[in-house]
């Protein structure tokens, strides 16, 4: 029926919901991607889904005026959590308020405020590698999650969750990571409800626990009488803000929502950003040697040192890795969108305001049309300052688009530099198991079982 649109065999009754896998259904659309070309459709329960992966039409699909986030499916659900920036819709005043309010917050300026934070968090990571024992590894994705947690509980609202003093992670996060794979399994099918009643139940439970834990936190800062001054974490910015559109505040349940947005959208995007940075570094060993000399040279030759935000801002290589990274495999992997109105892409596709769209960004990243022959293999050259300039500006979407990109993207790759920067600075790292790429998918990609050595350095080389 999308006719001229490609799609895939489907099964009586239920479609195309055996194509995707509810384990992978981003890789599994990449793959079906490589058969059918740039644009094909699903048949999924209650809706078509199309899924756009080419540069070419992407660009289509960035163009605001045509196209907008959708939040039909997995978002809609989240919001019995939290309904904030990252849940809503782009007409509800629970996106435009608080994106107002919290924009300049997130502005390339206002990273030096976070960066003592930063500094605190990526030195206990520093400090639990410099204290394993030659014969201890490091498992890279715990302590690339107990980083990014940790910052922004930190940056966010002033809460350790000392995730490096654990064995585990803090209650609020297993109580998060269990509602977040809840709200994925759901599929929208029929007695989904019955059978996942129990799953159901849990995740009431864990929504009071975490709603209560974040009220807790707003009304002790509201009786402590801190501010802005005080206290520069975007709980400050938030309860002091006003949105000058409509001269409103937000109110305390709103920014309880926020608190937790920022908790689901910022830690498990960022801790696999710098998980596959470093997969990607060790089995480069020519752009490894390069960053570290970079770091060197930035840093000074005294690997305690630690690193000022003027140092963290001129590893411009190491950014260029990480980006590079971003692009190989773009960590929120893929998007929700909709038309505003019934339209036309690609001179021939036609799609109707009903539609989902998804925009394959692991896909897009991997279009040889923009990003040459060698779009499958990790070259930070990618980034180079000419080849930025030269590309289409719409070829590289890791933070979404537009009006609805990640708001969170300078203090993502603050983070993402400042810590990788210092773990070059201090340590050698040594892939001793030969690691095997393996993806795992929940609502973000990360590299599975990723285990290595970090060797501290010797201060005389
Ligand atoms: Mn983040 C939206 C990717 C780090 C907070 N983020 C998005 C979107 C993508 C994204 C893609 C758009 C989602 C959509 O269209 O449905 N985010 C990332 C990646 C990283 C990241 C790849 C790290 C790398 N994000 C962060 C961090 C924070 C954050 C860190 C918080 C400090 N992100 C958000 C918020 C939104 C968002 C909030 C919703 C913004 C909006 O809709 O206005």
């Amino acid at each position: 029926p999308l006719y001229p649109i490609p799609h895939p065999a489907r099964k009586p009754f239920v479609g195309n919901i055996l194509s995707i896998g509810s384990e992978s259904p981003v890789l599994d659309m990449w793959k079906i991607a490589q058969d059918l070309g740039e644009i094909y459709w699903l048949d999924m329960p209650g809706m078509p889904v199309i899924v756009v992966s080419s540069a070419a039409l992407v660009d289509e699909l960035c163009d605001e005026k045509r196209f907008d986030k959708s939040t039909k499916g997995t978002l809609r659900r989240l919001r019995a959590l939290s309904h904030g920036l990252f849940t809503s819709d782009t007409h509800e005043s629970t996106w435009s308020k608080p994106h107002n309010i919290l924009l300049a917050n997130f502005s390339q300026r206002a990273m030096q405020a976070y960066h003592p934070m930063m500094l605190d968090i990526a030195e206990q990571l520093v400090t639990k590698w410099e204290r394993l024992n030659f014969d201890e590894e490091v498992d890279v994705v715990r302590d690339m999650t107990a980083l990014t947690l940790d910052t922004i509980g930190l940056c966010g609202f002033g809460y350790r969750f000392n995730s490096f003093y654990r064995e585990g992670f803090h209650p609020f996060v297993d109580a998060m990571v269990r509602t977040l794979e809840t709200v994925q399994n759901r599929r929208g099918i029929p007695l989904e409800e019955l059978m996942l009643k129990k799953q159901l139940a849990q995740q009431r439970k864990d929504i009071r626990f975490m709603h209560k834990m974040v009220e807790d936190i707003i009304q002790e800062r509201r009786q402590s009488g801190a501010d802005i001054a005080t206290k520069p974490d975007l709980l400050s910015y938030m309860i002091a803000g006003v949105d000058k559109k409509t001269g409103e505040r937000l109110d305390d349940r709103q920014i309880r929502d926020e608190c937790i947005e920022f908790l689901i959208a910022g830690h498990e995007t960022t801790s696999g950003l710098l998980s596959f940075a470093l997969y990607f570094l060790l089995n480069n060993p020519e752009a490894m040697a390069k960053a570290q000399a970079e770091v060197d040279h930035v840093f000074g030759p005294d690997p305690t040192a630690k690193p000022t935000y003027a140092q963290v801002n001129r590893l411009v290589y190491v950014l260029q890795v990480l980006k590079e990274s971003l692009r190989m495999f773009p960590t929120a992997p893929a998007i929700a969108m909709a038309a505003k109105e019934d339209t036309t892409i690609g001179g021939q596709y036609t799609i109707k305001k009903r539609n989902m769209v998804i925009m394959h960004a692991l896909a897009l990243h991997r279009d040889k049309a923009v990003w040459g022959e060698d779009a499958d293999r990790f070259n930070p050259d990618h980034f180079s300052r000419e080849a930025e300039r030269e590309r289409p500006v719409n070829a590289f979407k890791p933070f979404g688009n537009g009006q609805r990109a990640c708001i969170g993207r300078q203090f993502a790759l603050q983070e993402a530099v400042l810590t990788l920067g210092m773990i070059l600075q201090r340590f050698d790292l040594v892939d001793h198991t030969g690691y095997k790429l393996k993806i795992r998918e929940a609502l973000t990609i990360k590299p599975e079982g990723f285990k290595i050595r970090a060797v501290p350095r010797d201060p005389a080389t």
